[in-house]
C-alpha cells in the first residue's frame, strides 16, 4: 500500500533480519563496538526501519563523494543527504575498524546492540567541501556545519547493516510509527493519497489551514509526520510539541488526518534538506509532500544573510520531480483575512485586503510576558499547553545569589527576602544559607580554593534544579571567587527554564564592621589563627565585577535593601 519506496523497495531491514537477530545479538557480544551519537542514532533507526530507503547503511566513499558532488548515489539514485558513521583515530586503532571488520553499535541510552556494521571502506571526507556542497557554505553559523566542525570525528567508515532491534522509546510509543506500520494502517483505512506535512514547530491553525486545503485540492488525506528526532537549537522540546499536535489534530475533520512522528535528526539544509525530506516521506507511503516557504532554513549566516532564498527549496524539489515520485505541494506563506475570518496563501491574496500575522519573535515575545494570544493565531488548547512550557516571567523561577564577607548581614538580608517572598505568594521560596549547605550537603568539604568551589556548585546545582521547577531561590554563601559565582550563574542558565533569572547581589559590608558587629567573636578566632585561611582575614575575597545589585547594611536598612532587591525582581519581570 502507499506510494512505491524510494529506489523501489523498502529498506525494511529489521523485517528483513528478524529470523537470525538472535544469532546477530549474540554474536555483537563478541564484537567491538561503537557505542552511537544521538544524531547517529536517528539515523540508524531510519536507516533500519526503511526510512533512508534505499540505503541499507552508512554510505562509503564512492556514495559519499557522489552525493556530495551531485546529490545521486553511486548508482545514480537520486539521494542528496550524506548518511555518515563518523569515527576518530584512535577508535579505528583501538576497534581495528578496517574492510571485513564487523562491529556493533549500540544505543547509547541503555547499551543495547541495535545493528551490525560489516565495514566496506574508512576515508578522510573533505568536510569542507562537505560544508559548502550540501549546507552552501564552510559557515559556523549553520547549524550543522558547527555540528561538523565540533562534533564530527575526521574518518567516516563506509558498510551495511544487519538490523538486531529498533532503538527503544518511552516516550509516545503508540505515536511512532515505521514505513511498514504507517503503510499498513494507510491500507487498513484505504487511504489512496496522502500529503504528508513536515514540522519541526507547533502548529497553529495557519498550519491547520494549509493542510487541510492541499488535502482538499488533491483530494487526499493528511499525514502530520513532526520531527522529534533532532531539530534546530533553541527549537520548542518535543514533548510540549507532541503536545501540541495531540490538541491540533482533534481540529481536523474526522477521520482526515493521522499524527505519526519521526525520528530523524534533521540538518537545517534548505533545499537539499526538501529533497531528502520528500524521500523519506515516500518510503513511509505518502503521495504527496508540503514544502512551503524557507523548508527545513537554518537562519541568518554570519553576514546576517537567509543561507538561502524562500523558495528555493521548491525549486531543487521541482528539479528532482521526475526522479522523486511524490507530488510536491508548494505554498507560500498563510496569512490571516480578518474580513472573512479564514487564512489564504500570500499568492492568492487580492491587493489591499487586510491581513494579520503573528511572527515566531512576536509569539514568543507573547508568551513571555503572558499577553493574549488570539483565537484567530491558535487554539484555545495549543496556548494552555505552550504556556505550561513557557510559563510568563512572573511564574519563571529565580535566582538571588547573596555573596559577602561572613557576618556581612547577608543571612538577614536573605532571611527577611524569604518572609517579603512568602507574604507575595505564587511561588515556593528556598532559602540556601551557607550555614545550612555546609551541614546538609558539604558536611566533608573545607576552606581551601577547591572545596569552597565545590560547595558553590552544589549550591548551584540545587539552584538550578529548583529554578527550573519555577521556585525562588535565595543563596548566601560567602563564595569569596569570582570565578565560582560566575561558575554558578552559567550552571543556572545552562538549566534552562530559568530564561536569565540569576542575580548576583553583593552584600558589600565593609570588613571593618563586619569584624566590629561579630558577637560570636570568630573573627578575633581567626585573628588569633585559631581558624586558618578565613575570609577577609588570611584569605582573599574577590570583590564581583558583576554584580547586578550591591548592598550595603552600614549605608542602608534591612528593611530598604530588601525593597531594592524586590524592585530588581519586580523590573525584571519576575513579580
Ligand atoms: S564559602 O567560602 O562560600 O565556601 O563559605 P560558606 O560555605 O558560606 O561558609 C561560611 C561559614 O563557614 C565558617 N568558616 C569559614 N568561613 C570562611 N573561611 C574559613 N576559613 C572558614 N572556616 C569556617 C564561617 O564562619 C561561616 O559560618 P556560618 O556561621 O555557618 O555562616
Amino acid at each position: 500500500a502507499g506510494n512505491p519506496p524510494h529506489g523501489g523497495v523498502l529498506k525494511d531491514l529489521l523485517a528483513r533480519d528478524d529470523a537470525i537477530s538472535d544469532t546477530l545479538r549474540e554474536e555483537a557480544e563478541t564484537l567491538p563496538d561503537i557505542v552511537l551519537t544521538e544524531r547517529q542514532l536517528c539515523d540508524l533507526e531510519l536507516l533500519t526501519n526503511g526510512g533512508f530507503s534505499p540505503l541499507e547503511g552508512f554510505m562509503n566513499e564512492a556514495d559519499y563523494t557522489s552525493v556530495v558532488d551531485t546529490l545521486h548515489l553511486a548508482n545514480g539514485v537520486l539521494f542528496p543527504m550524506p548518511i555518515t558513521l563518523d569515527v576518530s583515530q584512535k577508535s579505528i586503532d583501538t576497534l581495528a575498524i578496517k574492510p571485513g571488520a564487523r562491529i556493533a553499535l549500540r544505543d547509547p541510552r541503555d547499551d543495547e546492540p541495535l545493528a551490525i556494521l560489516t565495514v566496506e571502506d574508512v576515508y578522510k571526507p573533505d568536510q569542507v567541501k562537505e560544508a559548502v556542497q550540501v549546507f552552501g557554505a564552510d559557515d559556523p553559523a549553520h547549524p550543522a556545519v558547527a555540528y561538523l566542525r565540533k562534533s564530527i570525528h575526521e574518518f567516516y567508515v563506509g558498510g551495511t547493516l544487519q538490523a538486531i532491534q529498533a532503538p527503544t522509546h518511552f516516550d509516545y510509543v503508540a505515536l511512532r510509527y515505521t514505513p511498514a506500520e504507517l503503510r499498513s494502517h494507510f491500507k487498513k483505512l484505504a487511504w489512496r493519497k496522502v500529503v504528508a506535512f513536515q514540522t519541526r514547530n507547533p502548529m497553529h491553525r495557519a498550519h491547520r489551514e494549509l493542510t487541510v486545503r492541499a488535502a482538499r485540492q488533491r483530494h487526499a488525506n493528511v499525514l502530520i509526520h513532526p520531527v522529534v528526532g533532532l531539530t534546530k537549537p533553541g527549537d520548542v522540546d518535543a514533548f510540549t510539541r507532541v503536545r501540541v499536535y495531540q490538541s491540533i489534530m482533534e481540529k481536523y475533520p474526522n477521520g482526515m488526518g493521522h499524527l505519526a512522528l519521526l525520528p530523524l535528526a534533521m540538518r537545517m539544509a534548505g533545499p537539499r534538506e526538501a529533497v531528502w525530506h520528500a524521500i523519506i516521506r515516500k518510503n513511509f507511503g505518502a503521495t504527496h509532500f508540503i514544502v512551503g516557504r524557507d523548508h527545513a532554513g537554518p537562519g541568518k549566516n554570519s553576514q546576517g544573510k537567509d543561507f538561502y532564498g524562500p523558495y528555493d527549496a521548491q525549486e531543487l524539489v521541482t528539479k528532482y520531480h521526475d526522479e522523486l515520485q511524490i507530488e510536491m505541494v508548494p505554498f507560500q506563506q498563510m496569512s490571516y483575512i480578518p474580513a472573512t475570518d479564514e487564512y489564504q496563501p500570500a499568492d492568492e491574496i487580492p491587493q489591499g485586503v487586510q491581513t494579520l500575522d503573528i511572527s515566531g519573535t512576536e509569539l514568543r515575545r507573547r508568551l513571555k510576558t503572558g499577553a493574549p494570544i488570539p483565537d484567530w493565531f491558535s487554539y484555545d488548547a495549543v496556548v494552555k499547553t505552550l504556556r505550561e512550557s513557557y510559563p510568563p516571567r512572573n511564574k519563571q523561577g529565580f535566582v538571588l545569589f547573596l555573596t559577602g564577607l561572613y557576618n556581612s548581614g547577608k543571612d538577614t538580608i536573605a532571611k527577611a527576602l524569604q518572609v517579603t517572598l512568602n507574604e507575595q505568594g505564587g511561588r515556593s521560596v528556598t532559602l540556601l544559607l551557607g550555614e545550612t549547605v555546609r551541614q546538609e550537603l558539604s558536611a566533608e568539604l573545607g576552606f581551601s580554593r577547591e572545596d569552597r568551589h565545590t560547595n558553590t556548585q552544589r549550591i548551584a546545582f540545587v539552584a538550578a534544579e529548583l529554578t527550573r521547577a519555577g521556585a525562588g531561590v535565595i543563596a548566601a554563601p560567602i563564595a569569596p571567587h569570582e570565578e565560582s559565582r560566575e561558575a554558578a550563574r552559567e550552571t543556572v542558565l545552562a538549566s534552562g527554564g530559568a530564561g536569565g533569572n540569576f542575580f548576583l547581589i553583593h552584600v558589600a559590608t565593609p570588613l571593618e564592621h563586619c569584624e566590629r558587629r561579630d558577637r560570636k567573636g570568630i573573627y578575633a578566632k581567626a585573628r588569633r589563627g585559631e581558624i586558618k585561611g578565613f575570609t577577609g582575614v588570611d584569605d582573599p575575597y574577590e570583590v564581583p565585577k558583576k554584580a547586578d545589585l550591591t548592598v550595603d547594611t552600614t549605608t542602608q536598612s534591612i528593611p530598604q535593601i530588601v525593597h531594592s532587591i524586590v524592585l530588581l525582581l519586580e523590573t525584571n519581570g519576575l513579580l
